[in-house]
C-alpha cells in the first residue's frame, strides 16, 4: 500500500524548498546535491536526532527527513530518548540519578528505557511513513557493548562493536535507518547506551561526509542564549571550557564533539542545527546553527 504525503507535509516540504531557494542559488543547492548523490549511500551522514527533538519538533523532523529521500538522499538517523525516559521513570515511581550525565539503569529502570526506546523508534518511523518517506526501524542488532561501569552504572553500556548489516540492509531499499541508541552484550544483555555516544561510533565507523546533531536549542548557546555560529577547538576550546555560562549538558556535548573530531581525518566537521533548518545546513554555504571543527 502507498501511503500517500498528507497537504500538511507536501506544504511543508514546498516552505523547506522556497526556504532554500531564498537562502543560497540554484547553483548552489545544485552543487552540494550533486557532491551528495555522488557518495556511498552509507557515507552520506549520520544525523542524531536528540529526545527533545521528537518530543517537540517531529513535525519538522519528519519534513526534513522526507524531502531529503524525495531528493534522493537517506540519512542514517540515530535517536535519543532522554526527556521521555525522565518522564515514564518517573511515572514508574524510579527516581533519577546520573553520573557525569549518564543514567545509572536499574534491572526496573531498563525495563521502562527499553519500551520508551521502542515507542519513540516506532513513533518516528510511523511519522517518516505518514509523510510519504520510507523507514525502517533498528531497535537492536546494532550496537554490540560491555559495561561501562556495571558498579557505578549498573544496565549501562559502552559501545564496543558496531554491525552495519542492518544499516546497510536499509540503505539498500533506500529506506532511512532509524537507529535506537540501545547496546547488546555478547551474552545477550540489552544495555541502556547514551545516544550521543552511540551516535560518535556509528560516525567513527562510517566517516560520513555530513555529521549533523539535532537539537532543541538548534546549536551551541552563548552567555545571552544566542546560537554560536561556529566554534574552532584547535584555538578556542580552553576558553570556551573556562567560561562561568558553559552549562552542564553544554559541556559535555562540547567534551564529546572534540573527542569524536580527533578520532576523524582533520577536515571532519560537525553540525548542530535544529530540524527545520537541516536542509540550509546541507546544502548551502553559510549552513546553520553551530558548526564545530577542530
Ligand atoms: C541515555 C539514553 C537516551 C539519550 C538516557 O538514559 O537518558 C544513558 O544516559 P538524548 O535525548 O539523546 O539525550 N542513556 C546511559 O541519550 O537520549
Amino acid at each position: 500500500m502507498t501511503i500517500l504525503p498528507s497537504d500538511h507535509d507536501i506544504q511543508t516540504r514546498q516552505t523547506i524548498v522556497r526556504l532554500l531557494s531564498s537562502m543560497a542559488s540554484a547553483k548552489e543547492i545544485s552543487q552540494y546535491l550533486k557532491r551528495f548523490s555522488q557518495l556511498d549511500a552509507a557515507r552520506f551522514a549520520v544525523v542524531k536526532v536528540g529526545g527533545a527533538v521528537l518530543r517537540d519538533d517531529l513535525d519538522a523532523l519528519t519534513s526534513s527527513l522526507a524531502f531529503l529521500q524525495d531528493v534522493g538522499l537517506t540519512p542514517i538517523v540515530l535517536h535519543g530518548a532522554g526527556p521521555q525516559l525522565d518522564e515514564e521513570l518517573s511515572a514508574a515511581g524510579i527516581g533519577k540519578q546520573t553520573v557525569n550525565g549518564l543514567r545509572v539503569t536499574s534491572p526496573a529502570a531498563l525495563a521502562v528505557v527499553r519500551r520508551v526506546f521502542h515507542a519513540q523508534n516506532l513513533r518516528l518511523v510511523e511519522a517518516l511513513q505518514r509523510g510519504g518517506a520510507r523507514a525502517t526501524s533498528i531497535v537492536s542488532g546494532v550496537f554490540e557493548a560491555d559495561y561501562l561501569d556495571r558498579d557505578v552504572y549498573g544496565l549501562v553500556g559502552e559501545v564496543r562493536k558496531v554491525d552495519l548489516a542492518p544499516i546497510q540492509a536499509s540503505l539498500q531499499a533506500g529506506s532511512i535507518p532509524v537507529i535506537a541508541s540501545l547496546g547488546e552484550t555478547a551474552g545477550g544483555q540489552i544495555l541502556n547506551v547514551n545516544a550521543d555516544f552511540a551516535a560518535n561510533e556509528l560516525v567513527k565507523i562510517l566517516q560520513p561526509y555530513k555529521i549533523v546533531f539535532l537539537t532543541g536549542t538548534g546549536g551551541l548557546l552563548d552567555d545571552d542564549g544566542k546560537v554560536i555560529d561556529s566554534i574552532n577547538l584547535s584555538t578556542e576550546y580552553q576558553h570556551l571550557m573556562a567560561q562561568p555560562w558553559i552549562n552542564g549538558g553544554m559541556r559535555v556535548k562540547i567534551e564529546q564533539v572534540k573527542d569524536l573530531l580527533d578520532k576523524l581525518p582533520p577536515s571532519s566537521s560537525v553540525s548542530i542545527t535544529r530540524p527545520a533548518e537541516l536542509a540550509k545546513e546541507l546544502f548551502t554555504h553559510k549552513g546553520s546553527g553551530t558548526l564545530v571543527r577542530r
